[in-house]
């Protein structure tokens, strides 16, 4: 967002700036106030790189640091847009993809966003629009659901206000990028001779797709590449089914078979040749494209980005929290064609290799499995017979039982 935002503010829109917002970790903040919020872009693939400077960004607050702070800023007149980039599990959701209360307490964005919109509510000014840019399906209108379920458990007087002041559009973000590491940051420094320590590496390829369906104003982000479209679904569907669902399967394959990156993953022939059948056998035949849209070409160029022996894009990085990531990468897919009576092998190896990596299968290599439900996992897996582990996980009872499963 910042990245078109910039290009925005360039070609004139000087009105607009980005206030970032950490809910937990103070590193970014530590990372941009000190360089004014200006960091650098390099995309990098076999044919070079380019860098670009960031000034999209005035500042960047830390929620557990100042609590008074992000309310604020969400109340104040000029912002427009409170975007979430919080991942999947930011989001708080039980199985059944309603909210978990449990989960979303004082700390999760919905406090602060129901603060902020309290405020604006009682001062008088328009309502927001809140603009998910993480990988969930139909993200804006879950996050307008779950936004609505908080706030009737939390400010009931609010809920109606809420629906006629703000929107929640759905997007869809692909821009392959990397953690940053330390290595990274030194390479930036002799080449450029500065030092930048928020420096982003990404691909060249950035797609970015909105609804538009905004509560107020906006920059005009589609003259600088952003799609504006009707319906956000079939683009989505295929990111999740095919890259993301690709991505996961390469992940915890990969890691199996050795490897650490996923240009090395994917070079490794009986991983492509799974990943193709993932793609084009499994998760193409359940999206219902859009006009014009090309699902055996999407399939190609998302084989040569994958491949960018550039990026240095780790495995173990894709890896982390599968259980927020596998419903709409796998599940969904795997539903859709049960119904049809078709199988899933590619998905079925992949999720053989997620219950392995679960069961510490790259743990001596990569260090404890990251997710959020790792210990309840690991505590059903450990109880069941090998043969019952598929549906003590997926079953009727299970942690990962949910909507997307019929059977
Ligand atoms: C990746 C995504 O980490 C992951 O789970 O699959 O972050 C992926 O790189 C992006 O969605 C690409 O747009």
């Amino acid at each position: 967002m910042a990245w078109y935002t910039d290009k925005a503010m360039d070609a004139g829109e000087n009105d607009w700036s980005i206030t970032g917002v950490s809910l937990r970790s103070p590193d970014v903040a530590t990372q941009l106030n000190p360089q004014n919020g200006l960091y650098t872009v390099t995309e990098r693939s076999a044919h070079g790189e380019a860098t670009r400077v960031i000034g999209a960004i005035k500042n960047v607050l830390v929620a557990t640091q100042d609590r008074e702070a992000v309310i604020r800023a969400l109340a104040a007149p000029a912002i427009q847009i409170a975007s979430f980039t919080v991942t999947e599990k930011g989001y708080c959701r039980a199985a059944d993809g309603s909210l978990d209360p449990n989960l979303a307490g004082a700390d999760s964005f919905y406090a602060y966003v129901a603060q902020g919109l309290r405020r604006r509510h009682d001062t008088g000014l328009n309502g927001l629009t809140l603009l998910s840019c993480d990988n969930l399906a139909e993200n804006g209108s879950q996050l307008g659901s779950l936004m609505h379920t908080y706030l009737a458990l939390n400010d009931p007087g609010l809920v109606k206000w809420f629906h006629a002041q703000c929107t929640c559009p759905n997007t869809m973000v692909d821009r392959i990028v990397p953690a940053t590491t330390p290595q990274d940051l030194a390479q930036f420094a002799t080449k450029n001779g500065l030092e930048d320590e928020g420096a982003v590496v990404t691909e060249p390829f950035s797609q970015w797709v909105i609804e538009d369906n905004f509560a107020g104003a906006r920059p005009t982000w589609e003259r600088h590449g952003v799609q504006m479209v009707a319906n956000v679904r079939p683009y989505e569907t295929a990111k999740l089914r095919m890259l993301n669902g690709a991505h996961s399967l390469l992940a915890y394959c990969g890691l199996a078979h050795g490897h650490r990156f996923v240009h090395q993953a994917l070079a490794d022939s009986s991983l492509a040749v799974l990943v193709e059948q993932l793609m084009l056998n499994e998760a193409a035949p359940t999206i219902k494209t859009a006009p014009g849209q090309d699902l055996n070409r999407y399939a190609r160029d998302l084989m040569i980005r994958f491949a960018n022996p550039a990026l240095n894009h780790r495995l173990i990085q894709i890896a982390m929290d599968g259980s927020q990531k596998i419903p709409q990468r796998w599940l969904e897919t795997l539903e859709e064609n049960q119904i049809l009576g078709r199988s899933c092998p590619a998905i079925l190896v992949g999720i053989d290799a997620w219950i392995r990596h679960l069961q510490g299968a790259n743990e001596d290599e990569h260090g404890p499995v990251v997710d959020p439900m790792a210990e309840t996992l690991r505590a059903i897996l450990n109880k069941a017979e090998p043969e019952g582990a598929v549906s003590a996980l997926f079953g009727p009872t299970g942690p990962m039982s949910g909507s997307w499963l019929t059977t």
